[in-house]
């Protein structure tokens, strides 16, 4: 696939020989799990419960209907849609029949979209019917009239107008023989990319990263087992699972391949989460910390039963010790620290290890065939102890984003070795301390937003004349969007009126600033780029 880099042809005949990739295809998996599973619960959400063997009759009539609507293998498919049945339904028979899923979030808007759909070139996209919340049918028929590849928009229920609904596809007959031969006969490559994580981004707007059927599955596989998901695994899944945390490390896809029942959740709000562990008795959840910091100030509160619950994973964004240490007070289960990243490196502090480390640090590389680096800004390992970049090489790790050449060249070294923009301390115990960052990005509560990419959107305005976007500490999401704007001549802005601007643009709404300050210049270093750090130490010290 042009655009795609693949692993050298060396190192890939080597994570074969070493078993991290074993050939599976994620489209043969539900065929599979049914075979191993049968009966036993496989997915729940809202009222619905689907087995294994459902799920994987349900992922064969989905395949079949899309193709008579006219996808293909190999094209891509923007998938925009909540944490439901239909999300996992239409990415594994997309996977089944080897097209493409490029997962956007929920929030992403018209400015995300329209660039998701342009660098993939994507043929469908898959909205909500519902537009209780955004129109996103809307959204997408003035996508197809805009972008000359759309042709398809999928829905998930059944709507008016020119659309195909995932609903009326699932209606079909059970595949017969011949049906089921002609999927096989599509089956993709292991090789070959299977889904588009987006990045977080650095620069710009979101990067596709590449996923391959070898090597997200190894992904979920290697950490499902690290994180002893089984049978009786009961997973919740709280956090929007177009994020490679809760979809795939271990996630819904972990619960699932080793037998376990992956519940699916419209939101983290302990009003609705926390009765739902209970009801449906969880065992284990993944959160980012801004939740698990909300979930102990209600648990007392909304008082459930939360006893079933064994393992709260917590990553995406820095967990300060002193909140970790609360977690098995507080919910009544054991904490597992979790630094992943959608370019692949997991690291997960272990279960039966010393408590003192699942508070402190946030754990390491899930897998023996991660390479690490920690160096400093010349490129040259720092000693043990000291702050540095965390560089990473690996059997789930990346070597390129999509069709981004000139990135590609700043974000990786000559020898494939991904630049994380993470500055990490390797801990007297081996694990990882997340130090902080060099890359320009803000982490408000695990959602990851480029400086960049909010400074140009704020640029369009005719009274700014220089912007700098800067994380500004905040208790409860870690950091928040401040804007730092140099006005034109006699010009004026509040803060209102630069968010309406930004969000009439069709930006996501959580990359809007949440305060704004007046500069009369931007201070810059030596080399003469704006001076972030300096920015950011004084919206610390007040405004
Ligand atoms: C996860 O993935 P992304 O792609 O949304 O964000 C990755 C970035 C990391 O490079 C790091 O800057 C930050 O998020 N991060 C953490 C962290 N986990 C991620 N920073 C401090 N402490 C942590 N525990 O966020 C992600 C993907 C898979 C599993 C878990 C998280």
């Amino acid at each position: 696939m042009e655009g795609f880099t693949p692993w050298p042809p060396d190192l890939a005949r080597h994570y074969r020989e070493r078993g991290y990739w074993t050939g599976v295809r994620l489209g043969d998996l539900p065929r599979d799990w049914a075979g191993r599973y049968g009966d036993a619960e496989a997915l729940v959400w809202g009222d619905a419960r689907l087995s294994y063997r459902r799920l994987a009759d349900l992922v064969d009539r989905l395949a079949l209907g899309l193709l008579e609507s006219g996808l293909r293998p190999g094209q891509r498919v923007v998938v925009q849609l909540p944490n439901d049945g239909e999300f996992m339904l239409l990415c594994f028979a997309l996977y089944r029949m080897g097209a493409i899923p490029v997962l956007a979030l929920p929030a992403h808007r018209r400015s995300e979209i329209g660039h998701l759909i342009d660098l993939a070139e994507a043929s469908a996209y898959a909205v909500p019917a519902d537009t209780a919340r955004f129109d996103y049918l809307g959204l997408a028929r003035e996508m197809r009239g805009t972008h000359a590849t759309l042709d398809l928009v999928l829905t998930d229920r059944n709507a008016e107008g020119d659309t195909v609904s995932i609903e009326s596809l699932l209606g079909r007959p059970s595949p017969a023989t011949e049906e089921i031969d002609r999927l096989d006969k599509l089956r993709p490559d292991a090789g070959s990319v299977a889904l588009f994580l987006l990045s977080g981004g650095t620069t710009g707007l979101p990067k596709l990263i590449p996923r391959t059927h070898d090597d997200y599955a190894y992904n979920f596989t290697r950490s499902a087992s690290l994180c002893g998901f089984d049978r009786e695994t009961r997973y919740l899944a709280v956090l929007p699972i177009a994020h490679n945390f809760p979809y795939g490390s271990p996630g819904v896809l972990g619960a699932l391949q080793n037998g376990g029942t992956a519940i699916l959740a419209p939101s983290p709000n302990p009003k609705t989460a926390l009765p739902l562990i209970a009801h449906e008795r969880i065992t284990v959840t993944a959160v980012v910390p801004a939740v698990a910091l909300r979930w102990m100030d209600e648990a007392s509160q909304i008082g459930t039963d939360l006893s079933s619950l064994d393992l709260l994973q917590v990553g995406g964004a820095r967990l300060v010790p002193e909140a970790a240490a609360k977690v098995p007070a507080k919910l009544g289960c054991r904490l597992q620290q979790v630094f992943g990243m959608a370019e692949g490196l997991l690291n997960f502090t272990r279960l039966g290890e010393d408590v003192s480390l699942a508070i402190e640090t946030q754990g390491r590389p899930m897998s023996d065939g991660d390479e690490l680096r920690i160096v400093d800004p010349a490129g040259q390992p720092v000693p043990d102890g000291a702050p540095g970049e965390l560089l990473v090489r690996g059997p789930y790790t990346l070597r390129g984003y999509f069709r981004a050449d000139e990135h590609n060249k700043r974000a990786f070294t000559a020898d494939g070795f991904y630049r994380s923009g993470d500055v990490v301390i390797r801990h007297a115990s081996g694990n990882l301390i997340v130090e902080g960052r060099i890359k320009d990005l803000i982490n408000r509560g695990g959602e990851k937003i480029s400086a960049e990419e909010i400074e140009n959107v704020m640029l369009a305005h005719p009274a700014i004349a220089n912007v700098a976007a800067v994380a500004m500490p905040d208790p409860t999401l870690g950091e928040r969007i401040c804007a730092v704007l140099v006005l034109r001549d006699g010009k004026q802005i509040n803060l209102s009126d630069l968010t309406a601007f930004m969000a009439a643009r069709g930006i996501a709404a959580f990359k809007l600033p949440e305060r704004l300050e007046i500069a009369a210049d931007l201070p810059v270093t030596p080399i003469g780029k704006i001076d972030k750090k300096l920015l950011r130490d004084r919206l610390a010290g007040g405004p």
